[in-house]
């Protein structure tokens, strides 16, 4: 019994120390550092942002995102068109052998719409990223302050 309970604590700090890690492993991908910007009241979309390193030898796709936090999970690219910065729906992004694709604010991002509520700070949210050939996984999104990452927060998106 003693013993039961002891592994039960082990598991539990296991589990802990993933989340503060905050990086995955899907077969060949090493996924880091899935974040959310916190959300202004009232906005109804906001964006997630990670990296995918992929140290296989094969090239494969992020292809399907979703989440419960929000209606809505597209995977966007961010165009600078006739000198404005666009945003546009993408099918899928590759990630080459020994590539890192980058989600940054200003570039790739997972597009969130119709928000169940608004990202604060320090709340976490699962989402599921699901890639052509290593498969789906759910990671943990970290929503960190406003001014997290790069450029311009997805205002009026
Ligand atoms: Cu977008």
């Amino acid at each position: 019994m003693t013993r039961i309970l002891a592994i039960a604590a082990v598991a539990a700090i296991a589990v802990a120390g993933s989340a503060w890690a905050h990086d995955y492993q899907l077969r060949a991908l090493h996924i880091d550092h899935p974040f959310a910007r916190a959300t202004p009241p009232g906005a109804r979309s906001g964006g997630v942002f990670l990296s995918v390193e992929n140290k296989g030898t094969q090239v494969d796709r992020l292809m399907r995102v979703s989440t419960p936090a929000a209606g809505t999970a597209e995977l966007h690219q961010m165009v600078l068109d006739a000198g404005v910065m666009r945003m546009r729906a993408v099918a899928g992004v590759d990630v080459k052998p020994g590539d890192r694709l980058v989600l940054q604010p200003g570039g790739y991002h997972v597009m969130l719409a119709d928000l169940k509520r608004p990202l604060q700070a320090g709340d976490h949210f699962p989402l599921t990223l699901g890639f052509e050939k290593a498969g789906s996984i759910e990671v943990n999104v970290e929503v960190e302050s406003m001014a997290a990452g790069v450029m311009q927060p997805h205002a009026g998106h």
